[in-house]
């Protein structure tokens, strides 16, 4: 490990997990490393559950508010989800049982847009963080972080933490180094551009730098990121690849696009997964992606030589493709960037790279507002993520989504989303197997035409008798609604467990 902490004053701080346990308080607020199942502490989330249940257990409260980047792993969230360990909760989660104990109400959360995530704790919006705890795959002779598997937030909670604790863990490739681009961006107001145009630049520094003397404790880990493995791709998900190809090969013709040089943003999930498989087989080349995460099938388009570059904030690989990359990390650092999530999620810079996004949903309407987060209004899935970062700034904003859910019991097309995440106006393409609905430059009632095409057969009699319904003379005509049947298929499917009749 001594190559690993390369500081000599850092490497007198090296304690275990359970004594380093003594720097986090009841109360307090704790940034974490971690996104999309990468970079999060190993040993740190265990420590501080175990001790919220011998606090509990002796009667003594303890509870802490923890801001991540994103979703972190079982070995995170989850096992402080089920010792009780957490208050509230932001910006992004994606763990079952974290899930259920804040739609039993037992965690507050705040789903946040993630590239405002960092800003509103260098802002102090939360209140003072006490505590970072930010996993690295090295510390150099400056004492300068390198980050291990995804960078996310860290900068901004190492640099307003009141206290550093610093997980140097040997799983990780020390190949990282050079991969990520630390690029800190000014505080306040009045400050200039990011300096990115195309997202293969580099402006930063591929370490962090920090206040030595905030760090409190180093603790050495070797266990490995735990993301669970994509669903095998199957016909729904092809289908929905073979439209997505056909929507952009429609873009080509239309003299919008060509096939050298399509710059990507690519969602979380198993249907943009299977998306990336399909632009394996294209005539796409030169594919560059400005996104949020490097997913299986980025890694599958960098090896096939489609893929020229990736930009993101980190990793979000199985767990056969995060052996691959920690195997061949000096190869892949030639053609991956890791940056702030700041930096990879900023709007600014997201319009000027001229991307187009491709995200999943929960279920859109007939007007092209998506539901990305809570299922029946209410219940929370994951979370926004980065997804209206990319959806509102994009050049060109797409959904990609299976036309039911649950064996057919629910349809991903409603007449009224039950909540909504991106509106209309933000919405442009919305994918399903059975075809794409180009919503660009069609009023409300031309999308609606749009959308029941690529509803599930089922559905469409129900969605035409709805429109015929909320189109009934007498009704206002911009955006035709029948309120009292608006949240007929969510009624229904409450009642009867399927939004079918
Ligand atoms: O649950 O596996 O238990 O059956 O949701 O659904 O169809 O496998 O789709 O993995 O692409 O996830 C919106 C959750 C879609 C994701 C969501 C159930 C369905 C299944 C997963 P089961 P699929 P995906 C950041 C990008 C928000 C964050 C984001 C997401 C499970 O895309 O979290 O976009 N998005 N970040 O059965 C009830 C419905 C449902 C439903 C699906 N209508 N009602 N359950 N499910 N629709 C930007 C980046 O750059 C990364």
């Amino acid at each position: 490990m001594s190559n690993r902490i390369r500081n000599a004053a850092l490497r007198s701080k090296v304690m275990s997990a359970e004594e380093a346990v003594q720097f986090v308080k009841h109360g307090d607020k704790v940034g974490m490393s971690g996104f999309t199942g990468a970079a999060y502490p190993k040993a740190m989330p265990t420590a501080i559950a175990n001790h919220a249940i011998d606090a509990h257990a002796r009667g003594d409260q303890y509870q802490i508010d923890l801001f991540t980047g994103a979703s972190t792993a079982p070995d995170c969230d989850g096992v402080l989800a089920g010792a009780n360990a957490l208050r509230f909760r932001a910006p992004y989660q994606s763990d079952p049982v974290m899930r259920n104990a804040i739609n039993a109400g037992d965690i507050m959360y705040q789903d946040v847009h993630l590239s405002h995530s960092a800003r509103q704790i260098t802002d102090d919006f939360y209140g003072r963080l006490d505590v970072a705890i930010v996993e690295a795959t090295a510390i150099t002779e400056d004492g300068h972080i390198i980050p291990s598997s995804g960078v996310g937030n860290n900068v901004e909670y190492l640099d307003n933490a009141e206290k550093i604790i610093i997980e140097v863990n040997s799983w990780q490739s020390e190949d990282l180094e050079g991969m990520a681009d630390i690029y800190r961006i000014p505080p306040g107001r009045g400050r200039g551009p990011i300096p990115i145009t195309e997202s293969g630049q580099r402006i930063g520094t591929t370490y962090i730098d920090i206040d030595v003397s905030k760090v409190v404790a180093i603790i050495e880990t070797d266990l490995p990121d735990r993301n669970a493995p994509f669903k095998p791709i199957d016909e729904v998900s092809q289908a929905i690849a073979g439209n997505f190809l056909d929507f952009l090969e429609g873009e080509v013709r239309a003299g919008r696009l060509t096939y050298d040089g399509y710059v990507m943003q690519s969602g979380v999930g198993n249907v943009p997964n299977a998306v990336m498989a399909g632009l394996l087989d294209s005539k796409f080349t030169n594919i560059q992606a400005y996104t949020e995460v490097i997913q299986d099938g980025m890694v599958d388009l960098i090896d096939a030589g489609k893929m020229s570059v990736a930009s993101a904030t980190s990793f979000s690989l199985s767990p056969e493709y995060a052996e691959k990359m920690n195997a061949e990390a000096a190869r892949y650092r030639e053609y991956i960037i890791t940056r702030p999530l700041q930096v990879s999620n900023h709007p600014e810079v997201i319009r000027r790279v001229g991307l187009i996004a491709t995200n999943g949903m929960i279920e859109a309407d007939l007007y092209g507002n998506v539901n990305s987060t809570n299922v029946s209004g209410s219940r929370i899935m994951n979370g926004i993520g980065g997804s209206g970062d990319f959806t509102r700034n994009a050049w060109i904003s797409s959904f990609i989504t299976p036309s039911v859910a649950k064996d057919g019991a629910i349809s991903a097309i409603v007449p009224f989303a039950s909540h909504i995440d991106h509106t209309e106006h933000d919405v442009m393409v919305v994918i399903s197997e059975y075809g794409y609905a180009d919503l660009r430059g069609l009023a409300p009632r031309d999308r609606s035409r749009k959308m029941i095409e690529v509803a599930h057969p089922d559905y469409r009699p129900l969605l035409e008798e709805y429109v015929a319904l909320a189109e009934a003379p007498g009704r206002p005509l911009h955006t035709p609604h029948d309120l009292e049947q608006a949240f007929s298929f969510h009624q229904r499917l409450a009642k009867t467990g399927t939004m079918l009749k």
